[in-house]
């Protein structure tokens, strides 16, 4: 009796939102499908469903921004500018070096996208990107992250979001490695939400007769997420107040930068971001704007042409600074959002979405069909009662495998990995072999428990042998002398 007048009460939901399709084969299920749909009925957020409908799926939005009149934001060089700046960097740098060393910064990646254009099985985390071992992303994150602990002697704890389409493969990943040596209580891999499919009629979709068609609602999720799985409340019992946060595409990634993190604390920001100089108007990287005096990230598909190509009288792009997805959050400022449930704006993607029709059959479309929504992390950027931006060098930080060639490529990726090698190398008055066209002529690569940085590099001077034309060089610490119980795991899976 309970359960028809829930059933009833449903039904009246979805009419009112126009929704009442998702019923339609309501009869062909078995009491184990009917609870199953109920369930996801309930976790839609029907309250605000017409709204998308009317905003977001029938009707794009004319002009994503609707204002012109904003500058360029400022930010921190990756050197300092002056005396005074200097001192503020290196005041910056001891306070980061402090706050990681108490243990109150924690790595958070977000790993919850397809990796559709990579062209890659599986979670994009175990795509293995490194030029002569051929470790995983996840592996090259774990080891840095291993070696960071070891340098400021603190336990850095990892969070790692994923998403349903990837949650399963990615815990069996790391269980698989033995969380690669960080200890499983260091490593916490927990799920982002989803959001309903829709056709361009503003009918969510189903993908089973019985099943919603969802996907994952962007790493803007992550807001959420990090308070409804109780990833937040652990960071509290640690007493961590910092969030590293890095894209899990980007190898280069400086994990836990102390001159950001310093920064960022010393200017009082709740959200800041790195930046790099853009490569062309047009790179696929966020716009850094000031919007009404507030840091604003606008991706590059939605920034006017001819703000994008706008040019300072010496030539240099006026919008210059690119978002490259590196941001510094504090945890009260999650809890804050979290406490005054502010949600990000939702932006629209049209998609082919497969579903089942009017008549139950399973289609598979050969064109875009409908819409996903998803938020993005950057839109709490300017939410954030302060925020900084620090540009580094590209070369340095910032190398993402998004396709499956050219730009952006694994092999990209790769060549960026072993010419940073080559150049911290030479730093050191290591003689590294180069073709006619500049490029190293041997492929090299260091273990983050090796080094960190170009200085640490340099201070093992003494272990590095000789390198040749051709050589394949892997330079990493014994692993007795690590103090970790693994540098390189890959010959060493756990059954
Ligand atoms: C992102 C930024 C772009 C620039 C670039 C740098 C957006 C919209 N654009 O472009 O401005 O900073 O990165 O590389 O973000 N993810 C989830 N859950 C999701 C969707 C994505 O965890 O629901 C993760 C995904 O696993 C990856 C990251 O977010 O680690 C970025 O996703 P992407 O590859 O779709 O972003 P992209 O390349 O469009």
């Amino acid at each position: 009796m309970a359960y028809d007048r829930q059933f009833a009460q449903i039904k009246k939901d979805l009419e009112t939102c126009g929704q009442s399709h998702l019923l339609r084969f309501w009869d062909d299920l078995d009491a184990t499908g009917r609870a199953a749909l109920t369930e996801q009925i309930r976790d839609l957020d029907l309250g605000r469903i017409s709204d998308w409908v009317e905003r977001l799926v029938k009707n794009a939005p004319q002009a994503p921004v609707q204002r012109l009149d904003f500058e360029p934001a400022p930010a921190y060089e990756p050197e300092p500018r002056d005396d005074t700046q200097k001192r503020k960097y290196f005041e910056a740098m001891e306070l980061g070096k402090k706050l990681i060393s108490e243990g109150r910064v924690a790595g958070f990646v977000v790993a919850g996208g397809q990796g559709t254009r990579l062209g890659f099985e599986g979670p994009k985390g175990c795509f293995e990107i490194s030029p002569v071992r051929n470790k995983p992303l996840f592996q090259v994150f774990a080891e840095t992250i291993a070696a960071v602990s070891r340098r400021y002697g603190s336990v850095c704890p990892w969070y790692v979001m994923t998403s349903p389409l990837n949650h399963g493969p990615t815990v069996e990943f790391f269980r698989s490695r033995d969380f690669f040596g960080l200890g499983r209580e260091n490593v916490v891999i927990f799920q982002q939400g989803t959001l309903p499919n829709f056709d361009f009629e503003g009918h969510i979709l189903l993908d089973d007769k019985g099943s919603i068609a969802r996907s994952p609602d962007g790493h803007g999720g992550s807001i959420k997420a990090l308070c409804r799985s109780g990833a937040l409340d652990d960071m509290k019992r640690r007493g961590v107040e910092y969030l590293s946060y890095w894209q899990v595409d980007n190898p280069l990634v400086n994990l836990f930068d102390p001159l950001f993190i310093g920064l960022h604390v010393l200017d009082g920001a709740e959200m800041s971001s790195k930046a790099v100089i853009k490569n062309d108007p047009e790179e696929k990287v966020g716009n850094f704007c000031l919007i009404d005096g507030k840091v604003t990230v606008i991706e590059y598909s939605d920034l006017p042409r001819e703000l994008a190509r706008k040019r300072n009288a010496d030539g240099s792009l006026v919008f210059h600074l690119g978002s490259i997805a590196i941001h510094i959050i504090n945890t009260a400022f999650v809890e804050r959002l979290n406490g005054e449930s502010c949600s990000l704006p939702l932006h629209r993607a049209i998609k082919k979405i497969a579903h089942v029709d009017a008549q139950g059959n399973h289609v598979e479309p050969e064109d875009v069909n409908g819409v996903k929504l998803e938020s993005f992390i950057f839109d709490a950027v300017p939410m954030a009662k302060h925020s900084i931006i620090l540009e580094i060098v590209r070369a340095e930080q910032f190398a993402p495998t998004k396709n499956a060639t050219g730009t952006d490529s694994a092999e990209s990726t790769r060549a960026m990995m072993v010419e940073r090698a080559a150049r911290w190398l030479e730093r050191a008055g290591v003689s590294v072999p180069r073709r006619p066209d500049g490029t190293p002529g041997c492929l090299i690569e260091i273990a983050p428990g090796f080094a960190l940085d170009p200085q640490e590099l340099a201070s093992k001077r003494e272990q590095i042998p000789p390198i040749r034309p051709g050589d394949r060089v892997y330079l990493a610490q014994p692993i007795a002398d690590c103090g970790f119980r693994i540098v390189d795991y890959q010959d060493r899976r756990v059954p």
